[in-house]
């Protein structure tokens, strides 16, 4: 029986870490994915867990010995320790190694917080707002901005990418990889326009090629499942673009 459990959610950027990781390595573990839609990360019974009502949280029980670890980088640093990096040869190299950290931490710091942006920004328009193709509202005018952040961003991704569509680091699937393959997929699936994007053509071949990784497919499952379809983001973008063009 697996000493380990991976409290998560199958749409988190964040989430879906951790549970690449386990299924890439086929490391098994315990499951417990917890339903948003019904608060289950605000529960008495998680708030012990992490006081923070966040996922994801790992628990480690190997030897009786307990471990409970939350914060997505913290989770991936222990799995890399004890079971090994992902992309041993690139692991192996300081140099690479650097550049994987360095996709790691601007992911984290800089793409990651635009999402979020776009996100809040998003929520706070109305159904009018949404449609709305004058762009003198001034959240309307901030939605657009988040979105142009967001797009602009993914172009340095794009760039990294324009010699081989595979990896974001070298020639192996790395911690950089299953940092930005979640939050794509997401990005994907609530109708972002990435595929309609002509400065985005080697980050859309990317996604797909890894659309196909059996670790992407078990580690990110509300894709899939149609979890995320409650976001759709497209007739945001669709006015977005009529803005643009006016
Ligand atoms: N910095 C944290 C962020 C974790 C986080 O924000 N998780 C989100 C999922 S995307 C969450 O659990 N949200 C639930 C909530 O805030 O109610 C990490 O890297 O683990």
């Amino acid at each position: 029986m697996s000493s380990i459990t991976l409290y998560w959610s199958s749409i988190s950027p964040y989430a879906c870490r951790p549970s690449i990781y386990l299924y890439e390595k086929g490391i098994e573990f315990k499951s417990n994915i917890l339903d948003f839609t019904k608060q289950e990360q605000k529960s008495e019974e998680f708030l012990k867990i992490n006081p923070r009502g966040k996922v994801p949280v790992l628990l480690d029980e190997e030897d009786g010995q307990p471990i409970t670890i939350s914060e997505s980088a913290a989770i991936m640093t222990y799995l890399e320790d004890k079971f090994g990096p992902l992309g041993p040869s690139i692991s192996s190299s300081p140099r690479l190694r650097a550049k994987v950290l360095t996709r790691a931490f601007e992911i984290e710091n800089y793409l990651l917080p635009m999402a979020y942006g776009l996100y809040t920004a998003w929520f706070g328009l109305t159904e009018q707002e949404k449609v709305d193709l004058s762009g003198q509202n001034e959240k309307v005018k901030a939605a657009d901005a988040a979105y142009d952040n967001v797009i602009e961003e993914l172009q340095k991704y794009d760039e990294l990418l324009k010699d081989q569509a595979l990896y974001l680091v070298g020639s192996e699937f790395s911690l950089a990889d299953v940092m930005l393959l979640p939050l794509l997929l997401m990005l994907e699936h609530i109708k972002l326009g990435l595929k309609a994007e002509p400065r985005l053509v080697n980050l859309v071949e990317y996604i797909e090629v890894n659309k196909k990784r059996p670790s992407i497919r078990q580690g990110v499952p509300g894709v899939w499942n149609g979890d995320v379809t409650r976001f759709d983001f497209s007739p945001f973008v669709e006015a977005h673009n009529k803005r643009k063009s006016n």
